[in-house]
């Protein structure tokens, strides 16, 4: 693939898309340097309104939609085409890094950046959007807000989501302020491609000293909510053999759910929240509440792991005596992406000379929702050790750099295609 020189030679600015990352890490920022953002917090408002600042001084008009997704627009010279699309989520975990969400975000406003430094002009129009809600930490499931976008869930229940306290996602949109009007959909917002820079959040790319992945696929997932219900005793008097034990059904279905991943080449499998009643240290618990969350690249195999989890809960429960209900509250395919758009991103790694891999993604995006409407596609920059999820997340940055380079190119090869076919000619 051929491109003119001077599109060849614009170059993001690396120190600017540094720095505001770590102004944007600054909000929401945790004593071990990591990020709690969570969503819909007065946290994940003020990274918004910052994110909408600097977008606003950047000429870009502002869209906001009745999911609280932003979209950042910078016209370009065909105002009927549909935009070309980068972005990412500023929400984090309770124990987030810095560039999880955040770096897709400002990476495409630095492409934003750059072009309007260099006076370029794109063909089409370009986007840069900021999903509400893509970790489902505070609000299960994840990318609701990007799912509602694809139709895969509808705006009543994108609203209904409720967090721990009761509140949901509709109350809390409107008491930060992004209650926005726009319909949430793709069909009220056509879109020509959709870019996700993101960390890799594993350890491929670092091992194997490469600056780019080319995400090809993005792995499926399911998750389950389950709740076991025994009998509360006295741990005292209470004989051994006549208990009722929840947290004792939950203890052997955690460890099956482990066997069930590790029995399994590719597959992940993860009890990551739980809530014992009354959870006090003389009484033998009767009430547990956890979460199951199943990941593969083969939907086979994950249609295998839940029928696997729903015979052996079934047997553990009958066992003991206790009542479960076992719902999956959230499950998507794996994710093929855009032929044409993964090429483009060839295309950037071709024309900055990165070290690269192709890579399928571990982890869910709100690209792996965008993919069904959409051309999309991701770019994976390494991250240290392969951690994140934890604060001590962290990205070299000639890492960040590349990413930046890479996703401008990516977006012009699709934003600019008579580039390419001119310097093809
Ligand atoms: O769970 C995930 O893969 C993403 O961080 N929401
Ligand atoms: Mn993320
Ligand atoms: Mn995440």
């Amino acid at each position: 693939m051929t491109v003119q020189s001077h599109v060849r030679n614009l170059s993001i600015n690396g120190d600017r898309l540094w720095d505001s990352l770590m102004e944007m890490a600054k909000i929401g920022k945790t004593a071990k340097d990591g990020v709690c953002r969570l969503a819909l917090t007065d946290l994940d408002r003020e990274s918004r309104d910052l994110f909408i600042a600097w977008c606003k001084a950047e000429g870009c008009s502002i869209r906001i939609d009745k999911m609280g997704n932003i979209f950042a627009r910078r016209e370009g010279k065909k105002a009927d085409l549909p935009p070309v699309v980068m972005g990412s989520h500023l929400d984090s975990q309770p124990t987030g890094g810095k560039y999880d969400g955040v770096y897709g975000v400002l990476a495409g406003l630095e492409v934003i950046r750059t072009l309007n430094e260099a006076k370029y002009e794109t063909e089409a129009p370009l986007e840069v959007v900021c999903w509400t809600n893509e970790e489902g930490s505070r609000f299960a499931p994840a990318m609701v807000a990007s799912g509602v976008f694809a139709k895969v869930f509808d705006l009543e229940y994108g609203h209904s989501r409720a967090d721990i306290d009761g509140k949901t996602m509709g109350q809390e949109l409107a008491r930060i302020g992004y209650l926005g009007d726009d319909e949430p959909t793709i069909n009220a917002h056509p879109m020509a491609a959709y870019f996700e820079a993101h960390i890799e959040q594993g350890p491929i790319l670092e091992d194997e000293g490469k600056d780019i992945g080319i995400v090809t696929d993005a792995q499926g997932q399911r998750w389950y909510e389950i709740t076991l219900i025994g009998v509360e005793a006295h741990a005292g008097p209470t004989p051994m053999q006549s208990r009722k034990d929840a947290l004792l059904g939950a203890a052997r279905i955690i460890d099956i759910v482990n066997k069930i991943g590790l029995k399994r080449p590719l597959a992940c499998a993860t009890v990551g929240m739980m809530q014992i009643h009354p959870n006090s240290r003389n009484v033998i618990p009767g009430r547990v509440f956890f979460t199951v969350d199943f990941r593969h690249p083969d939907d086979a195999v994950l249609a295998d792991m839940d029928a696997e989890l729903r015979r052996e809960v079934e047997r553990v429960t009958s066992e003991i005596g206790l009542e479960c209900t076992l719902d999956q509250i959230f499950y998507y395919a794996p994710v093929p992406f855009d032929a044409s758009c993964v090429e483009a991103v060839r295309c950037g790694v071709e024309i900055g000379g990165f070290s690269a891999r192709d890579i399928v993604s571990g982890a869910g995006h709100d690209a792996c929702y965008l993919a069904q409407v959409c051309p999309t596609a991701m770019i994976f920059i390494p991250c240290v050790d392969g951690i994140s999820h934890n604060e001590i997340e962290e990205v070299h940055k000639h890492w960040s750099d590349a990413g930046g380079q890479v996703l401008l190119h990516a977006v012009l090869a699709k934003a600019d295609e008579t580039v390419l076919q001119k310097s093809a000619g």
